[in-house]
């Protein structure tokens, strides 16, 4: 079987963005796939996190993947954090990243303008941590939203540079992107990426929101000065919603035109409320009932560390030997 990767980090409950663009996609894979999926804690450092709601966030994390139908029977599951070689082959992969590729990043160029005050040396050289978690695993594909294409398309350069030097240590990763949905915009702002470290709470669906919260959301969404529910270049807010919906329902935007003529936006917005909230009630059913049992959810993300510092610390072992580190 191919294997597959990816990861979610634990700023914050999963939005309707990360489970579109991401999660949603991970369960589905499982039959398919030897899968591995894990809680990127290390990556989040690069935004300043507060201890005891890092620490929650993270074991929510994790029990949000498998709320959202990660069977760790099935797939590996586990947190970035417990093992070592993440940030060992970071290091290493980080010598052979170079300033002006890392440069060209959009996400640290979104990211350092963001947060001008702490535009750290972790921002920067997060590609290089990411492509040690993908390329430790030796994954085929790497199922990310469209926002992650350019830091994937970093990982396989970094591993043809090593390849090229030193053999075949690398198994090149390629992306696995969703048609429907890739990019989920903000409800507030359109044209910015749904995000769950936003502010603005009615910009993003948690996941875990009420379904009375879900739909005031939607109800709120900017959306334009015309009434006609259609898709069309200029219309964010309109072809967000009109994303999210046929995602959901499964129904073609020349469906929901249709099904939506002579009605107004509200009808529309509506609808695609209360289709969310049907589609999160069983997550947020699930997560409830994991998250009642911590000991259990420790036992299982053990059992996962166990598993996946294995697998990587074969490949971090090859590595060290290609590059000259003396064994201990
Ligand atoms: N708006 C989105 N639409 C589709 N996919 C998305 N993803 C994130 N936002 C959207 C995908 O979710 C996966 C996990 O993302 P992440 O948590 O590792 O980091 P992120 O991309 O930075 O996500 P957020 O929600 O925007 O987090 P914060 O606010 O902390 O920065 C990735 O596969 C990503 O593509």
């Amino acid at each position: 079987k191919k294997v597959i990767l990816s990861g979610i980090q634990p700023t914050g409950i999963f939005t309707l963005g990360n489970y579109i663009g991401a999660v949603r996609n991970w369960g589905k894979m499982q039959e398919d796939y030897d899968c591995a999926y894990f809680i990127a804690d290390l990556h989040s450092l690069t935004v300043r996190q507060e201890p005891a709601k890092l620490r929650k966030q993270t074991l929510d994390a994790f029990a949000l993947l498998l709320a959202c139908g990660i069977d760790p029977e099935k797939s590996l599951v586990f947190i970035q954090s417990h093992v070592h070689a993440h940030a060992e082959l970071s290091w290493i992969l980080s010598c052979y990243s170079m300033f002006g590729e890392l440069s060209r990043m959009t996400q640290f160029k979104d990211k350092s303008a963001k947060h001008v005050d702490n535009v750290n040396a972790g921002l920067f050289t997060y590609p290089a941590l990411m492509a040690a978690d993908i390329l430790l695993y030796q994954a085929d594909f790497v199922p990310v939203g469209e926002d992650q294409r350019q830091h994937l398309e970093f990982t396989r350069d970094v591993a043809a540079r090593f390849n090229n030097i030193y053999g075949e240590v690398f198994r090149m990763p390629d992306a696995y992107i969703p048609e429907a949905g890739a990019r989920i915009m903000s409800l507030q702002e359109p044209t910015k990426k749904m995000s769950k470290s936003d502010t603005n709470v009615n910009a993003f669906i948690s996941i875990l929101d009420e379904p009375n919260a879900i739909v005031n959301k939607f109800k709120r969404a900017v959306t334009d000065s015309e009434t006609v529910v259609c898709y069309r270049e200029g219309k964010d807010g309109i072809n967000n919603l009109m994303s999210i919906y046929s995602v959901v329902t499964g129904e073609s935007y020349d469906r929901i035109e249709r099904d939506f003529a002579g009605k107004g936006y509200g009808d529309f917005k509506l609808a695609v409320g209360e289709a969310v909230a049907e589609e999160l009630r069983p997550i947020r059913e699930k997560f409830a009932a994991l998250t009642a049992d911590k000991a259990a959810l420790e036992a299982l993300y053990r059992k996962g560390a166990e598993t996946a510092a294995h697998i990587a610390e074969r490949t971090l072992g090859k590595v060290k030997k290609k590059l000259g580190l003396l064994p201990r």
